[in-house]
């Protein structure tokens, strides 16, 4: 399919494409798919304040209700899985496999969010007074705001917009600017759910393009109560005290560096597998991409030439090529970030397999490399620093105490994960004394998270928990209630007040 087959297919319109500011590339051979408009500061006070309008409709209608218009939003996304990923994959550079398990994780959140519509639960506390009732209740909290990074153009904002729609809250979307399209794209599925649904108030999603500052509008806005922001760690510093200024709620979901640490005991077939695939997958471009590989002694001369070999033959190439596994990084500054951390890996001592720029003659406007592994003395500065590019960088331990201390010895907190069939380790990896991540996985690599654990890190990751579980307490506010149903007024502590 060409590039604009693969446009037309996802709904968009030439009109919209066309004779904006913003242009907008393709990763796959750097060509422009379009240019957008872009929404001025003062269009999106305008949506925030749409978007207050809605809530105030959206709040009072019944929860499971709510669930149904996230139920109709899951079927519009399984009916346009192939053309949305498709455009993920051509906007994103992430292989045509790839987008369409984003375009899944979309349709799993709707899922999890409508059997969650109606179960949005609070506890029924004991009240120390007689005749007396306690419990929590839940409420829609606001207009929601969700920022979005390029690399997971539509997944991340499924989890929090699912999730919010039926918590009783609005979205405005904000999506990279360098991955607009694929939420003009979903915004339309969005709108053929609306109209199934019927009744449901306008403006419930409204989509911002535009570069940073149209962002800042939302994150600066007593208006706006919830921001959650996926992307840099650099950009998570400026929204969380902006955001913690106003005493607004953030959801921060940002960088990561995860490890895995090979035991002697490890299937070395499954962890060769599970090491490829999320260190390379997406181009290494995932914030759960496989960075760190902690090799005990015994077994690294087996694992790492291995490794090495299957890295030589791995197909890299245009991402909608079936055969291909590996496509390009996003854009030229991705590449420049990628060959200075690999000057400083040799600058450290570090000694590079790979890494270089691949298929120039045919794309010269993309940046396609082969995957670097980086064996590494040790875990110098730069293997600390998150470099959003396909570098693994490889070390040794030998006993497992101190592979967890270096495991836990950089600024983020994502993902992380174990190889080895030794109960004890693999139990003290997921301990309190263990990864300090927020996943910790055995047996599995760090990447492809399911939606139905909360997704998020701790440390320089933000602490937010998108996704599953009971991230969902995160998009309303919390009651608390006290019922009288006596004919007394007893007051709590005991405290005697008689007038
Ligand atoms: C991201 O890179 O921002 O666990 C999200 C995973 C995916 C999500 C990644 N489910 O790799």
């Amino acid at each position: 399919m060409t590039h604009s087959g693969v446009l037309s297919a996802a709904g968009l319109t030439k009109p919209e494409l066309t004779g904006g500011k913003l242009a907008v590339h393709t990763p796959v051979d750097g060509s422009a798919l379009g240019h957008l408009h872009v929404h001025s500061n003062s269009d999106v006070q305008k949506m925030i304040t749409k978007a207050t309008a809605a809530f105030k409709v959206w709040r009072a209608v019944p929860a499971p209700r709510r669930g149904e218009l996230v139920r109709l939003l899951g079927e519009e996304l399984r009916t346009e899985k192939e053309n949305l990923g498709r455009l993920v994959s051509l906007e994103c550079g992430k292989i045509y496999q790839e987008g369409l398990g984003e375009v899944q994780e979309m349709i799993d959140i709707c899922d999890l969010a409508v059997g969650l519509s109606r179960q949005l639960f609070g506890l029924t506390i004991a009240s120390e007074r007689p005749g007396h009732a306690m419990r929590e209740t839940w409420h829609p909290l606001g207009p929601c705001a969700v920022i979005t990074a390029f690399n997971f153009p539509v997944a991340p904002w499924a989890w929090n917009a699912a999730l919010a729609f039926i918590c009783g809250d609005p979205v405005i979307w904000k999506p990279s600017e360098k991955a607009p399209l694929s939420a003009l794209a979903t915004l339309k599925v969005f709108e053929k759910a609306l109209a199934k649904f019927g009744d449901a108030p306008a403006d419930l999603l409204q989509v911002v393009v535009g570069e940073r500052d149209t962002g800042e509008v939302l994150v600066a806005s007593p208006d706006v109560p919830i921001v959650s922001a996926t992307g840099s760690t650099r950009m998570g510093s400026a929204v969380g005290p902006a955001v913690a200024k106003r005493f607004g709620r953030c959801i921060l979901e940002l960088g990561g560096n995860n490890a895995m640490i090979v035991a002697p005991s490890a299937d070395l077939e499954m962890a060769l597998r599970a090491i490829v695939f999320s260190a390379v997958g997406t181009c290494g471009q995932r914030c759960t991409s496989l960075r760190r590989l902690i090799v005990h002694e015994d077994i690294y001369d087996q694992l790492i030439p291995r490794l090495k070999n299957a890295y030589e033959t791995l197909s890299i190439g245009d991402p909608l090529d079936a055969n291909v596994l590996v496509g390009p990084l996003i854009d030229a500054a991705a590449f420049d970030g990628m060959t200075r951390a690999l000057a400083a890996v040799q600058a450290d001592g570090g000694k590079v397999s790979g890494g270089g720029r691949v298929l120039e003659e045919t794309y010269p406007n993309a940046h396609y490399v082969r995957p670097a592994i980086a064996e590494m003395p040790s875990q110098t500065a730069i293997v600390q620093q998150e470099t959003f590019a396909p570098i693994l960088y490889v070390m040794k331990y030998r006993q497992l105490d101190d592979a967890i201390a270096l495991h836990n010895d950089v600024p983020q907190g994502l993902s992380s994960c174990i190889f080895s069939t030794d109960v004890r380790e693999a139990e003290t990896f997921l301990s309190a004394v263990g990864s300090d991540c927020g996943i910790a996985n055995v047996n599995i690599g760090p990447s492809g998270a399911e939606i139905g654990g909360a997704f998020g890190g701790e440390k320089e990751t933000g602490g937010g928990r998108e996704s599953g579980s009971d991230a969902w307490k995160g998009y309303m506010r919390r009651q608390t209630n006290t019922v009288n149903y006596s004919r007394d007024l007893p007051l709590a502590q005991g405290i005697k007040f008689e007038i």
